[in-house]
Formats: structure tokens, sequence, C-alpha cells
């Protein structure tokens, strides 16, 4: 029996009996089937959830570069890699063969090794989604440079605090990029973060929009002349199997964001293994993850789980909108797409265009759709399951994480029986648990708990970047020996999951997770704000969106409230991003808060979201007559 595709749901159950009953055995038979090694591994596992301390694959060598691209070269040379589809439909569409993305990635390693990056070394990427994004990605990865990329929608400051976080020592990134409608000056933002950066010492610049920018002499290089004279033959790196392969920063509830740290041996043998199976991939095949490679879903879905596996993956740069909303199913039709992967928060922005957008398109080619990012509603999945998938493509409803590295909860299509809004069941490999209040295991179906994962997986995060002590505190702490995801789940009678959201102050807008503390603090930046509260509510295409309760300072200012919401929604723009805007902002005279001072989000919450009937005892609080003003006044 091989373990590496499951094709019908008694071998899925057989194969996850396996890999907990004999874990070592199983991810050991997986590894060394399908990737090329340069040095087998001495021991499969060793971990201690206490410290915490995982490592899969010890004493192994390899480089991802090569499992992702020198090892098809002699069965998939000319087959397509990656198919880039331009923002404007207009422009071609290129199609990468498996041989060049090979001397791209050459080449970029080569510019790399030139401008004196090394083994260890932190990249900064901050591109738009073209191809010399994943390249820049394998590059690192070549090299065996740590690439940390930064989604090219954050804001200097945001930026600034990444670089400086992990101390990169360059930076890759673009004249500018398209987005829909809208040019955006990515060099302009790179210079503005890099003021407070003393660690970067050279920045490469991809011309993307051809706009007149400055460069700064000595620091800043275009990458074409580069890359033109470089080789295109480059030595892949031998690297351990626990080396770091990337740090890509996640949002907490509290402090400055999480440079979650992934080594390569277990993230590629997990992300290939859940790829191949979550999308039932099959040779020729062309799958399309809508996602941006700054997001974790682009790194494991995009670029590296379908390379190591030989597959055409789709990178496209635009927006779902522009030049109108039939652009994802023309996307669709032209690339003859079979598998789809995309957020809940876009397929119901679609769905309230109708279905005419959709009519016009032959999607006769789609075989699987899948979702990521938020809890799929009821309504969405409806939708996509008849109009996108005309009820023949069984939707793969994914729930994981920037910390799990790869997807843990799903159904594989043709396999597991899909239930609407339902994850369905754990990955061979994953043995989730649910927690009551207290502590205790919920055993047995039809119950709801916090959701933690009890034993390890070869993707997951192995620590924070420069914090060891804050990975332990945020995901080890809160149920002994079992790591904590931060999400709230339930299990029916027939052992499926339902993710029913975070139970800590992560909001998730648009499939984009947010801290409520660093939205905070960029308000109580602004002069005339004393403090603040966000909360979420529920949002028909957004999923969620922010509601901000705001004390001024001086209560005169409020005859110019509209102003300084505005003002307010520009400092949020500057500090983190516009995906981070508050849709709701009430002025307040006060905040319900405990006598130990906290603020009770929770009733906060409930006004958000207009259910005011019962909020509890709120005797007390240190203020309760605040909350009737607060109701009063709720937008
Ligand atoms: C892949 C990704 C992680 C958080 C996670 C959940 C939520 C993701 C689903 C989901 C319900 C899903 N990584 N989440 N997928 N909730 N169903 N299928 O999104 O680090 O950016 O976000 O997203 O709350 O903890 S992420």
């Amino acid at each position: 029996m091989s373990n590496y595709h499951i094709k019908h749901l008694e071998e899925y159950y057989q194969v996850y009996r396996k890999s907990v009953r004999e874990p070592e055995n199983f991810w050991e038979e997986v590894a060394e089937e399908h990737f090329m090694w340069r040095k087998k591994w001495d021991k499969v596992l060793s971990w201690d959830f206490t410290k915490p301390e995982v490592k899969w694959f010890e004493g192994a060598k390899l480089n991802i570069t090569e499992n992702c691209i020198d090892r098809h070269l002699a069965t998939r040379g000319d087959k397509t890699a990656i198919i880039f589809e331009p923002n404007d439909p207009k422009e071609a569409s290129e199609h990468i063969t498996y041989k060049q993305l090979h001397e791209r990635v050459n080449q970029f390693a080569n510019v790399l090794k030139d401008e004196g990056i090394k083994k260890g070394d932190r990249v900064c990427i901050y591109l738009p989604m073209i191809p010399e994004l994943a390249i820049a990605v394998l590059a690192c990865a070549r090299v065996g440079a740590i690439h940390s990329v930064v989604f090219a929608g954050f804001s200097s400051t945001a930026l600034s605090t990444r670089i400086n976080d992990s101390e990169c020592k360059m930076v890759i990134t673009s004249d500018g990029s398209y987005r829909g409608a809208k040019t955006i000056d990515l060099k302009a933002i790179v210079d503005d973060a890099l003021e407070d950066c003393p660690c970067v010492k050279s920045v490469l610049v991809a011309k993307r929009i051809h706009s007149d920018i400055g460069m700064k002499e000595g620091r800043d290089k275009w990458l074409q002349p580069l890359l033109d004279k470089a080789s295109s033959d480059c030595k892949a790196e031998i690297m351990d199997a626990e080396d770091p392969l990337f740090i890509l920063y996640t949002s907490g509830s509290t402090g400055k964001p999480k440079g979650m740290v992934h080594t390569i041996a277990g993230y590629m043998v997990y992300t290939a293994y859940t790829f191949k199976n979550v999308f039932q991939y099959r040779e020729n095949d062309v799958y399309w993850c809508t996602a941006d490679i700054g997001w974790i879903t682009g790194h494991s879905y995009i670029v590296y789980g379908p390379l190591a596996n030989g597959a055409t993956t789709v990178m496209f740069e635009g927006v779902p909108s522009y030049p109108d909303f039939g652009r994802f199913w023309e996307v669709v039709e032209k690339h003859r797409v079979n598998q789809f992967y995309t957020a809940p928060t876009a397929i119901r922005a679609l769905a309230k265009q109708g279905v005419d957008f959709i009519e016009s398109h032959d999607l006769s080619s789609l075989k699987v759709l899948g979702s990521v990012g938020e809890p799929i509603n009821e309504e969405a999945w409806h939708w996509y399951n008849d109009n996108v998938g005309k009820k023949r493509c069984p939707i793969v409803d994914t729930w994981w994480q920037t910390e799990t590295g790869g997807i843990m909860v799903s159904p594989l299509p043709f396999v597991t029986p899909t239930k609407p809004t339902y994850a369905t069941l754990p990955f061979p490999g994953i043995q989730p648990a649910l927690m009551d209040e207290v502590g205790e295991e919920l055993k047995g179906n039809q119950v709801e708990g916090r959701l933690c994962i009890k034993f390890p997986w070869p993707s997951m995060a192995r620590t924070i970047w420069g914090n060891h002590e804050r990975y332990r505190e945020t995901y080890f702490s809160a149920f002994e020996n079992k790591y904590f995801t931060g999400d709230g789940a339930l299990r029916d009678e027939v052992g499926y999951y339902r993710i029913t959201g975070r139970v800590d102050d992560v909001i998730i807008v648009s499939g984009h997770n947010l801290g409520t503390a660093p939205i905070e603090d960029a308000i109580n930046e602004h002069p005339a704000v004393a403090e603040s509260a966000i909360v979420g509510f529920p949002h028909d295409i957004k999923g969620n969106a922010l509601y901000g309760f705001v004390i001024l300072k001086d209560t005169g200012e409020s005859r110019v409230q509209d102003n300084l919401r505005k003002e307010i929604n520009q400092i949020i723009t500057e500090h983190i991003g516009p995906i981070a805007k508050l849709d709701k902002i009430q002025f307040t005279s006060g905040l319900p808060k405990t006598r130990s001072g906290k603020i009770m989000r929770r009733i906060l919450r409930k006004i958000a979201c207009k259910d005011i009937s019962n909020l509890g005892d709120t005797s007390t609080l240190l203020n309760p007559e605040v909350v009737q003003e607060i109701i009063d006044n709720a937008i």
C-alpha cells in the first residue's frame, strides 16, 4: 500500500490509523519514496512539547529546490511549472517550463551570491505576484538563505518592523505593482521603510510598471541586468533537514507580529503530501490557488507543494473584480484550470454579483474546488458548489494556519463525503483534540471546545524568530503537552470537525488575520485619541469587519468627528495597511472595564453584533453606567 496517494475512504482510514499508531514509520515511508535526499535521516522524529522542541528527519541533507525543480527535469523539463497570468487580461500570459524555471532560479541564486548573500542570511521579499516573486523565493532556498516574504499590501511601517525583527540584509522589490485599475509605488514604500532599517545593505529592484523611481547609490540595483550577466548554473547548497527555510510573519493577539520559522525537510514532505491528496492532483492538471505568495497559502500551495509534485501552478497578479467580476472565470476557462483554491471572502464578493459572470464562461475543466482562510458559511458554500462546481466538483474546506505550515483538516475530494461548513477529517498524521475550559480533553463525538493538536507533524513551525519563549507561551502553555491553535471547533456525530472561529483577540477580516492590539496601538497614536478598543462584527463579504470604540481626549472634538474617523483610518493604513481599516468608529466617553482594568471586549463584541439581549452580568464592572451609553450610540 502506498501511503502517498489516498484514493478511497477505506484507504484513508487505514492510512490514518497507521499514521497514529506508528507515526515515525508512516512519515518515513512518505519521505523515502517521494523525495530526493542528499543524505537520509538518522532519526525520524524527536520531540518535547514542554520545551517545546520538535525535530523531523534529523541528520538528513537536502535542498528543497532540487526537489521542486531539478529532479523533474528528466521527465518534465518541457512541462509548464508556472503559468503567470497578469493583472491586465490584454497582456499575454507567460508559461515557464521546469527547464526555464531551473535556469531562472539558478541565475537569481547566482545574483544573490554575488551580492554577498550566504547560507542563513535573511532576505526580505516585497514583490507583487509576478514570476520574480516565486523565483526569488526559490533562489533564496537554493543558496540556503532564509526568505521573509512580506505581503506587498503592507505599509512601510509594517515592512520595516518585519525587516528589523529578523535583521534582513537584503530587500527584493519592484518599481511598482498593478492591482486592478491602480498602480502602487512599491519602491517608494521600501525607501520609506528603509529609513529605519540599518541592517539592509542592498536592494534589488525588478521592473514591472516601468515608472520613474529613485535609486539610492550604493544600495539599490536593477535586477534584470544582474540576471542577464549571471550563469544559469548554480549548485544547490546542501542543507540540514532542520535548517530554517523561511520566516513568515503573522499577527498575534498582542504585541508585534510573530516571525514563524519553518524548517526545510518536514515542511517539504508535509506540503507536498497534502497538496497531492487535498487536490487529487494528476499529471497534466492545471492547478490555481488565488492567494498571494505573501501569505502562507501562497508559500505552501502556490510554490512549494505544487512544484514538489511537478505540478503546473498558476500565479495570478490581479484581483477578482478587474476588469470585471468575470475575471476568475475567464482565467479558469483560458488555462483550463482543474483545481481552483480560493477564500470565502472572494466567494461571497463574487456571489453578490450574480451568476451572469459565470455563465458566459466554460468552467467544464474544473474538478476540485477549495476554500481556505476562514469558516465558509452555508450560503457561500452552496453558491460555490451549485454555480462554480455545478454540483460535480467536491469542495475541500481546508483548515490550517501559518503556524501549521500545511493543511491539517480537510476532505479529500472523491474520497471524503463533504458536508457544508465542515472541514471534515484530520489529515493522516494529525491528531486533533478538543479541550474544555478547565483543560480536560473532550472525548467522543458531538462535543465542542478549543482545538489543540496532541502530536507533532512535520510542517509545524519550530519557533518564533528571536523569541522562543513567546512561541512556548502562545502555543504550548494553554494546555499541557498540546499545541493550541487559538480556534474553537466542534466534532459531529461521525467525527467531522467544524471550525467555529477564533477564541482569542485575533479577528479574521477577508481571510487576513488581524490582531486587535496593534490596531489599537496605531489608533492611540492619534493626538486626539485617549484610548480605543477594537472588536469584530459579521460582514456579508469580509466575514468579519472591524468596529472601533474610541475615547477622545477632549470631547469638544466631537464637532469634527467625521474628519477624525478619516484620520484614524489613515493612521491605521500607515501603520498596518488598508486591510486593517475600521468599518465603524464609535466615539464614547468610556469603555467597559473589569476592576483590574481589562477592557471587557465580550460586551463590546455583543454591542457591535447588535446582540444586546444577553450582555451577562455587568454590575461587577468598574463603570457599569458606560454600557448603556455605548448601546444608545451604537452604529
Ligand atoms: C491558511 C491560513 C489561520 C486562521 C485559523 C482559522 C482561520 C483558516 C479556515 C479557517 C475556518 C477554515 N492561515 N481559518 N482556514 N477557519 N475554516 N477552512 O489562513 O495563519 O492566515 O490564518 O484562519 O481561524 O486559525 S492564517
